[in-house]
Formats: C-alpha cells, structure tokens, sequence
C-alpha cells in the first residue's frame, strides 16, 4: 500500500479520505487473515477498523513503534481481543512489525495468536480475549500513570456485549472514584454480541445514561466517520477529573455487503469468492 505521511494531506476532508483508505486495508487485510487461518471475528473486526485507523494512523495514540515501550506512551488496550486480525493489521500498518508477519495468524508457533499476547508482540499492552477484562486492566493503567503524576492517556476499546459482563461496571465504579480523567473508554457499539443481537440478549440501553450514572462523561459519535472520530478524540479530556465514555455507533460487518449487520458473520469465514468480492466493495488490495 502506497505510504503518504500526514504532512503530505492538506485538510482534515482529505485527511479522513486518507484515514478511510487505511481502514479499508484493515478490514480487507483483517479478512484475508480470517480466510488464511479459517477462524477469526471478521463482523467485529470491520466494525473497529475505523476506531483504530483513527487511533494510530490519525495520530491520535502518542506511541513509537521503534520503541514500543517508552515510558512516556499512550497505552491502548484492545479490550475486544478476539478482533485481533483488525488490531494486528492496524499494528504492523503503524510499523511496530512487518506487514509479511501477518501472514503467519494463527499458525503454529505464531506470535499473531487468536488472541494479543503482549509477551508475544510489540504494541500489545494486554492479554485480552476473555470478555470483561480489558477495562479493568485499563483502570489500573490510568490509576498508576495518575500515582506517578505521569501524563500518558489510556484508551480501551471495548465490545456493547461484552459489556454484559458484570466486572467492567466494578471498573467503571474504580474509574470513577479515582477521578480518572486520563481513561478514555471506547465502545464499539454495533448491536450485536456472539449470535445474536445484543438487545434480544441482554437489553444494553440505555446505555449513555448507564455510563452517565457511573460519572463517566459521555459523548457519542459516529464510529465509521473519521472527521468526527478526529474532533471528538482531540477535545479529551472532556471533563477534567472524569473519565471519558466514547460510544461509538458502529456497523458490524460495515463495508462488506455480505456481513454488514449479520449476527452469522461475528466469526463467519470468508471464501476465496467473498474476499475478492470484498477487496472490489472496499475498493484495496493486500498484497503482504
Ligand atoms: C468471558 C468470555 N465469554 C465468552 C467469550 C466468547 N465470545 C467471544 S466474542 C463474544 C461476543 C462479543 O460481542 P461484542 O463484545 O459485542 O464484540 P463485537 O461485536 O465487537 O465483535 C463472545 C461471547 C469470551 N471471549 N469471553
Ligand atoms: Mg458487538
């Protein structure tokens, strides 16, 4: 994929033009790991690839591939670690590995594991992948740069069912307690969960009031508009002295016809047919 830096785009339109390119690589990418390994999340995948487009390569996420763990960085935690063929795509496409070690996803002795591993691979902050664990470790990150008056951010991007999982609100009320305006709270929020939709499982609205009660501020956006996406991560914190709660209304599947909104597609597996059907809709190829 051609690499244009920043500096080279005039105005914020062409840059989200640019950003909404880089998310479709991630989501054909995403796939393409998917029909390799024949396992994945390709629904869940494609609805965060413009979150995490947004996030590193709109420069959001103050981090350096070339020194993955510099003190001073921002910390992401892909709380939604079974979409871990966006989250890897959109890490090797910011440089912290080759674009070829994508390929090895899921094979034996991988570094690219079902789900992160941070001992594994540079980028990764936490082990994610059982649901409900991400915001806590994001609670504790926030809490410790707050102790050491460091003034490094935590993101975590979090799944609407995974949000049924009771220990994210006993994070919630830690976040809360400590004032942790330094937490910025990401929900992919496509609707839907693992077979189903999450509102025929366990009802999540309302949802911004939940979060509200929980004395988070609370902002919504449109999770697939990268102008947007931009504005509202560049105004946090939004509050100073509370944490941040971003609902990002999103589309599982978005951008691929077949899987758009289709609760079959939170794991199904792209044929060879589909993802050359995909790579035409998103209008990119992947070649590593
Ligand atoms: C504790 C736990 N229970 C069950 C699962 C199996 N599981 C993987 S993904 C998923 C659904 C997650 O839905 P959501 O958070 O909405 O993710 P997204 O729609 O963004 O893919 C489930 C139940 C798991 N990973 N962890
Ligand atoms: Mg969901």
């Amino acid at each position: 994929m051609k690499q244009t830096t920043q500096e080279q785009l005039n105005g914020p339109k062409e840059h989200a033009a640019w950003l909404s390119a880089k998310a479709n690589w991630i989501r054909l990418s995403a796939m393409t790991m998917t029909n390799h390994a024949r396992l994945g999340h390709t629904g869940g995948d494609l609805s965060s690839a413009d979150i995490l487009a947004t996030l590193y390569m709109g420069q959001v996420l103050k981090v350096d591939p070339g020194r993955p763990l510099w003190p001073q960085r921002d910390r992401f935690v892909m709380s939604k670690g079974h979409c871990s063929g966006a989250f890897y795509s959109t890490l090797a496409l910011r440089g912290f590995f080759p674009l070829s070690q994508l390929k090895t996803f899921m094979d034996p002795l991988s570094m690219l594991n079902g789900h992160p591993d941070r001992n594994k691979l540079a980028g990764v902050e936490a082990n994610t992948g059982p649901l409900g664990h991400g915001l806590p470790i994001a609670v504790g990150m926030a809490l410790a740069a707050r102790m050491r008056k460091e003034s490094w951010r935590v993101f975590v991007l979090v799944g609407d069912g995974e949000l049924q999982e009771g220990s994210n609100w006993e994070a919630a009320m830690c976040a809360q307690q400590y004032e942790l305006d330094n937490l910025i709270v990401i929900v992919d929020r496509n609707r839907i969960q693992q077979g189903d939709f999450t509102e025929s499982t366990i009802c999540m609205e309302p949802l911004a009031d939940r979060w509200a009660s929980f004395r988070f501020e609370v902002k919504e956006v449109d999770g697939h508009d990268h102008l947007a996406l931009l504005q509202t991560f560049a105004s946090l914190p939004v509050v100073t002295g509370k944490p941040t709660c971003l609902i990002a209304k999103t589309i599982k599947g978005k951008g691929v016809s077949f899987a758009e909104n289709k609760p079959a597609w939170h794991h199904g597996v792209p044929t060879k047919e589909q993802l050359d059907q995909a790579s035409r809709e998103l209008g990119v190829e992947v070649t590593w």
